[in-house]
């Protein structure tokens, strides 16, 4: 759906002009003037969700590559999302993770060997290559690869990586020559440790908006992060697009449904390093909602948030596994009431955006029945503004499907 066609939609509910009314009841066609009028929509605006390409078409190809990011234009996305980390020489790169071998072929090249190293990441010990530790004529050396072994494997090696600023230029050209406006969804990602190596992300992102004419509140641009202090500091420094505040957990606990905490998701790092021991979870308050309201447009929370699940326990206290395939996970799983976080986030005046939203069986709760569409539907019916999705093609599928559901 494009945005021109989501206005039509708002406009469409509004009641036709007298003028128009007399001029068809003059032509004796009135009784054709009264469709079906269609129920509002329950999202903060009453426009339709916009679909986010969580990493590009991350379900297709090497996410956060200028491919990967044409291929969700292609299938149709509003809005193309990336992950900001810096390089050495201080360029904006989009990538998930610094440590280059989650997302990247840099072990197969020897001339890196050297540069292997552990270190910490948010509190989390890792081993690898880290961004930080490559200019990024070198990182232009790497090719992407997938993050996901479930997932297309012929394509890795064959991307780079892209800088912001090259994701940007995609975009514009995409929009041009489309015609739809495709908007850009960046996080500033791991912002408090990027700016203890001394490498700050925050100045640079503005500079690259302000100088793409972007930064505005009506900008094509949404900007995010799991750092409130990332977030305020931006908001001073003078970014005026659309923020919003992330909102992760690390897991559910299947005998009750609860979210569980552990590092480095229990809660923002910042938090950690000033000793706040709070978890994520405050946020989703009606108190932590309205504090968020004082910075930010919207929250991004992890989807369980809104809909959790829970399994179903033995004799032996355990999860059964349902599906009798020796593994439990979500499709052992069924859907849990939802909260009121969206109509709470609502009432707060902030939009919902809920991540993420993926294909595979084993993702999905048993209610919906191995077909990924039943959950964006739940989640439209919800009220959401918009989800991430690693399959653009899915998102918009269930859209149009709910969309006709509400009269349109
Ligand atoms: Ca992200
Ligand atoms: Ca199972």
């Amino acid at each position: 759906m494009t945005p021109s066609v989501r206005d039509h939609s708002i406009r469409s509910r509004r009641p036709a002009s007298r003028l128009a009314l007399l001029a068809l009841a003059a032509l004796g066609l009135a009784a054709c003037t009264t469709p079906r009028t269609p129920t509002a929509l329950p999202t903060l605006d009453g426009k339709p969700p916009l679909v986010v390409a969580h990493r590009g078409a991350s379900g297709q190809l090497p996410e956060e590559t200028l491919e990967a990011y044409a291929r969700a234009i292609e299938l149709g996305a509003d809005v193309i999302e990336m992950d900001l980390l810096s390089t050495q020489d201080g360029v904006l790169v989009t990538r998930h993770d610094p440590n280059l071998m989650i997302s990247t072929d840099v072990a197969r090249h020897p001339e890196f060997a050297s540069r292997k190293k552990t270190m910490q990441v948010d509190g989390e010990t890792q081993t690898g290559w880290f961004v930080q530790d490559f200019t990024l004529a070198e990182l232009k050396t790497l090719g992407a690869i997938s993050t996901d072994a479930e997932r297309p494997q012929q394509f890795n090696g064959r991307f780079k990586v892209p800088t912001f600023q090259e994701v940007i230029d995609l975009a514009k050209a995409k929009s041009r020559e489309t015609g739809r406006t495709i908007a850009i969804y960046p996080e500033t990602k791991n912002p408090t440790w990027f700016r203890d190596l001394g490498l700050p992300l925050e100045d640079k992102l503005i500079a690259i908006l302000e100088a793409a004419g972007w930064n505005s509140r009506t900008a094509p641009v949404y900007v995010q992060s799991f750092e409130p202090g990332s977030l305020k500091t931006m908001k001073a420094k003078g970014l005026k697009t659309k923020l919003i505040q992330l909102i992760d957990g690390d897991g559910i606990d299947m005998r009750t449904g609860a979210m569980t905490y552990a590092v480095p998701v229990d809660r923002p790092y910042e938090w950690t390093q000033t000793g706040d021991r709070r978890n994520f979870d405050v946020m989703v308050t009606p108190a932590g909602l309205a504090e968020i309201a004082t910075y930010a447009d919207g929250i991004g929370p992890w989807k369980r948030y809104i809909v959790s699940v829970k399994g179903t326990i033995g004799a032996d206290g355990k999860p059964v596994d349902i599906n009798a395939d020796g593994k439990i996970n979500d499709a052992d799983a069924t859907s849990t009431v939802p909260t009121t976080l969206v109509a709470d986030a609502h009432r707060a005046g902030l939009f919902v955006h809920p991540f993420t939203f993926r294909n595979e069986s084993r993702r999905l709760a048993r209610d919906y029945q191995g077909d990924p569409k039943n959950e964006y539907l739940a989640f439209y019916r919800l009220g959401v503004d918009g989800v991430f999705t690693d399959f653009t093609d899915t998102a918009l599928a269930a859209r149009a499907a709910w969309l006709k559901e509400t009269g349109r």
